[in-house]
């Protein structure tokens, strides 16, 4: 079953000023449609993998009988497509406040503020392209992190089904250069406006 993209949930405006018209057409259209047709081309070599979903996949990585390249290709794609995937789910222009995961998040980090100033230095500080993450581990329990390039939670730690992600911020370039140039800091800012969950 080839994957296809799925449908954006508001238009491409409906995130401005905080998050530029342009820059969401090109990240859904070019960036995540990329990711996916490369992911498709992978699996069409594997037909009985094709069959399973791709949380499953991404999950068991490295048991899969695959080559090294295609396993780099899957874990890339396969990662990107997840991983988009949940990001254009977890914004919107209006708030949707999870009154859940608040209080979870009050309960686990002290407060929502607490909270966002560490997941925001651990967005800004990161090195290059990757994603900052909050994820639940395999307690149950939730946690900040940040991974290289489209890694997913599903993928750590390795060989353990990996963590469930919850919330995550792309700090590639491709999300925010057109409107905010090198200040991702200022993007890290704007994302919480548009983060309908919190
Ligand atoms: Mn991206």
């Amino acid at each position: 079953m080839p994957h296809t993209l799925p449908k954006l949930p508001y238009a491409y405006d409906a995130l401005e000023p905080y998050i530029d018209a342009q820059t969401m057409e090109i990240h859904y259209t070019k960036h995540h449609q990329a990711y996916i047709d490369k992911l498709n081309a992978v699996l069409e070599k594997y037909p009985d993998l094709a069959k399973k979903s791709l949380e499953d996949l991404i999950g068991n990585l490295h048991d899969l009988p695959m080559n090294e390249e295609d396993r780099k290709t899957l874990k890339n794609n396969g990662g990107g497509h997840v991983n988009h995937s949940l990001f254009w789910q977890i914004m919107g222009p209006k708030k949707e406040v999870n009154q859940v995961l608040l209080e979870e998040i009050k309960k686990e980090f002290g407060s929502v503020e607490e909270f966002k100033k560490n997941f925001s230095d651990i967005a800004a500080k990161h090195f290059g392209s990757g994603w900052a993450w909050l994820v639940r581990d395999e307690s149950g329990k939730l946690k900040i992190y940040s991974l290289p390039n489209q890694d997913s939670p599903l993928m750590h730690p390795p060989h353990l089904n990996g963590h469930t992600p919850v919330l995550g911020l792309d700090v590639w370039e491709h999300a925010y250069y057109l409107k905010y140039q090198n200040r991702r800091q200022e993007y890290i800012d704007a994302w919480w406006k548009v983060l309908k969950l919190l």
